[in-house]
């Protein structure tokens, strides 16, 4: 690698700031190996600045970002700020504002990590949610009071946006990753018994797109049939490609099956590389636990090595997450996992087994 990296930081709020320095300290460990270098910024934006100046990250904060080469976030929300006032002023606005697209949240299986489900081998399970991240319910299409009927009768209208383009993209990305995977399958979720407009859009293009690409199995799954799959028979899953929110839902009931929230790591994506793609832990701000070094850094740690595959750097990152299983083995794991350890002390058995 002939230049630095630039890597925008955004540890933003609660636990977001503990886990973005622990992913950090693991990144400057192996740079100091010096096969590449990073050259960090890191931004006081989140919740903190929204009380000093109103808005979560400054105006002119997409164009500052533009710059790098990527973005470290950490988690997003506080209770002084209304969760969709902080969500819409910084997550989702680098997301849609850099069109990162595609959403990648791997349901991944640590060695030391009981997981709920137990009737088949852990490390066995493996899969993949992508999440279409750009539009869908999470489009940002409706009102509040648009017949202002009076007081105790308001009415809000909350649309979701399905476009064949944006079908498209996600399920071309879906099928080729499934090309890259030991099992060849795409599982495609939708509601679309009960929504028969921008859901059958998605089952139409899912079956056209299909089409193109015969050596990967596809099925189509309602989401709350899904919900129950990956509880029951979570072996017969690899991809699954969903909405926005059918995604962002069942991402987190795939972390909580393999042991934790804290554990899993994403990739928000702008695959044509015409912006920043932006990786962080699928986890939130946690203010009940937050700033008593309990944090689960796994995630994010997790999430820098998917960082580093997407600049090129694919040995790394898997240097970091096999140093990741091992600590597990080994059986450092912070609370939410059934261990004692920190999340410094987690952070140090990563960066000890690098
Ligand atoms: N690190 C992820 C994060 O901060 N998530 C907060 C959240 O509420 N996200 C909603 C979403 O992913 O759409």
């Amino acid at each position: 690698m002939d230049r630095p990296l630039r890597i925008a930081a955004i540890p933003a709020d609660g636990i977001g700031r503990e886990v973005v320095a622990a992913g950090r300290a693991v990144l400057d460990k192996l740079q100091a190996e010096g096969r590449f270098s990073l050259q960090w910024e890191e931004f006081p934006w989140g919740s903190d600045y929204y009380a000093e100046h109103g808005r979560m990250m400054p105006e002119d904060g997409l164009e500052v970002l533009r710059g790098f080469d990527a973005i470290y976030f950490g988690a997003v929300g506080w209770p002084t700020v209304p969760d969709h006032v902080s969500l819409w002023g910084l997550r989702l606005r680098i997301c849609q504002g850099f069109d990162q697209w595609a959403n990648v949240r791997p349901v991944h299986f640590l060695p030391g990590v009981v997981s709920p489900l137990r009737k088949a081998d852990d490390a066995e399970l493996d899969w993949v949610v992508v999440r279409e991240n750009s539009e869908g319910e999470y489009a940002g299409i409706g009102g509040r009071n648009l017949a202002s009927r009076g007081e105790g009768a308001e009415v809000a209208i909350q649309s979701a946006l399905f476009t064949e383009a944006g079908c498209e993209r996600i399920m071309r990305f879906a099928f080729d990753l499934a090309r890259t995977r030991s099992r060849r399958k795409v599982s495609s979720v939708t509601k679309s018994n009960a929504q028969q407009y921008g859901m059958v859009l998605w089952d139409d293009v899912f079956r056209r797109v299909a089409a193109d690409y015969p050596d990967v199995e596809t099925e189509s799954v309602l989401v709350d049939a899904m919900a129950a799959k990956f509880v029951l028979r979570p072996e017969d899953l690899s991809v699954v490609v969903a909405s926005n929110l059918n995604a962002d839902i069942l991402s987190d009931l795939g972390s909580a099956l393999a042991g934790s929230l804290g554990l899993a790591a994403s990739a928000n994506l702008n695959p044509e590389g015409r912006f920043p793609s932006m990786f962080e832990p699928v986890h939130g701000s946690a203010p009940d636990i937050a700033g008593r070094g309990a944090a689960n850094p796994v995630g994010a740690i997790g999430s820098a090595a998917l960082m580093l595959a997407h600049l090129g750097l694919p040995e790394e990152a898997a240097r970091i997450e096999r140093a990741i299983e091992a600590a597990s083995a080994a059986g450092v794991l912070t609370r939410d996992v059934g261990g004692t350890a920190s999340t410094d002390e987690v952070t140090a058995a990563i960066t000890a087994r690098l």
